[in-house]
């Protein structure tokens, strides 16, 4: 509408005059996606959209996703300014894995290198030796299982768990989960399948076990893109946030792609598929960001920094 093509010309306009540049999360809404796409931003996971904002040349970075993706930004380029639509957007493993419990379980078993996943707090960072991402997080963990080094793993045992099984790496598991895809039910999806036999299914490992069993292709955000454009079938079932399907329908123009059923219905499913807090990325949030900054901004404490970025670094080296 009118209102929305007023918010994506000034917005242009302020991206411009600022030498901004918008990097926005693939579970964020299409037109935040089109937009970072059409201003020379990235639309991508939270491994490139860290690696994008580093290497980009803004001086300012618009981070629409969730805080600790702000953070890993700043984290990696303390000197750009990192704004982002909305503070308040947090994730439910950061805030299922507050640092104070999570330092004295990694005390309690000093034998075990720390593995954390980017959906954590600066804090937790600074605690650990390794940050994964999905799409690099198994990668990391059968290298560290051939040293023979045991593992602490957090926050999400569902990917955690999923890793054990294909690497058969001795990890202990932080008990935290994604609010989105811990929804995804086994039995709704049996049931969608016998209605579209054909259709393969894609799910993300942070979905429950049940759910992970059932599919045909199993990995982060990217590579579902992947496989629905490489996989021969032509109707796909997907199980990750909704966002997804902006660049997975350009990725398979010619494919059919369905929601995977949550446990709930409309009336009692917490999220339905979409993260609540990538969706308080709005035009008008973003418009906000660029005008009045303040209230916007991240800030990471100059020696949480320094140790954050030592396990962020090590990420980035493993996976160039
Ligand atoms: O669920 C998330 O927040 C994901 C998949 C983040 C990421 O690594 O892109
Ligand atoms: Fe966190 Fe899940 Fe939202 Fe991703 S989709 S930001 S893991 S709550």
């Amino acid at each position: 509408d009118l209102e929305q093509k007023r918010y994506v010309q000034e917005i242009k306009t302020l991206l411009k005059q600022n030498n901004a540049t918008l990097v926005a999360h693939y579970y964020t809404d299409p037109e935040i996606q089109a937009l970072a796409e059409e201003t020379g931003g990235c639309i991508s996971d939270s491994l490139e959209m860290a690696r994008f904002g580093r290497d980009c040349e803004a001086d300012t970075l618009i981070v629409a996703g969730v805080r600790f993706m702000g953070e890993t930004a700043k984290i990696l380029s303390p000197e750009k300014t990192v704004l982002m639509p909305t503070l308040d957007a947090t994730c439910s493993l950061d805030l299922g894995c507050p640092i104070e419990p999570f330092s004295a379980f990694c005390d309690a078993h000093p034998d075990h290198t720390v593995v954390v996943y980017a959906n954590t707090s600066a804090a937790v960072k600074a605690r650990a030796d390794w940050v994964v991402t999905s799409s690099i997080a198994l990668e990391i963990v059968e290298h560290l299982d051939s040293l023979g080094e045991k593992i602490i793993w957090g926050p999400d045992r569902h990917l955690g768990a999923y890793i054990a099984k294909q690497t058969g790496a001795d990890m202990l598991l932080w008990q935290g989960e994604c609010i989105v895809h811990d929804e995804f039910s086994a039995k709704a999806l049996n049931d969608m399948r016998h209605l579209h036999p054909d259709a393969a299914v894609l799910v993300h490992p942070e979905s429950p076990a049940s759910v992970v069993a059932m599919a045909d292709a199993v990995g982060s955000t990217t590579q579902l893109i992947n496989a629905a454009k490489t996989l021969p079938h032509k109707k796909f079932i997907v199980a990750t946030d909704r966002g997804i399907f902006y660049k997975m329908q350009h990725a398979a123009p010619d494919k059919i792609l369905l929601e995977a059923p949550t446990g709930g219905n409309g009336a009692t499913c917490k999220s339905c598929a979409h993260c609540p807090w990538m969706a308080m990325n709005g035009l008008q949030a973003i418009h906000k960001s660029l005008t009045e900054t303040s209230g916007h901004e991240i800030f990471v404490d100059d020696q949480l920094r320094e140790k954050a970025l030592i396990p962020l670094n090590r990420m980035l080296d493993f996976s160039a």
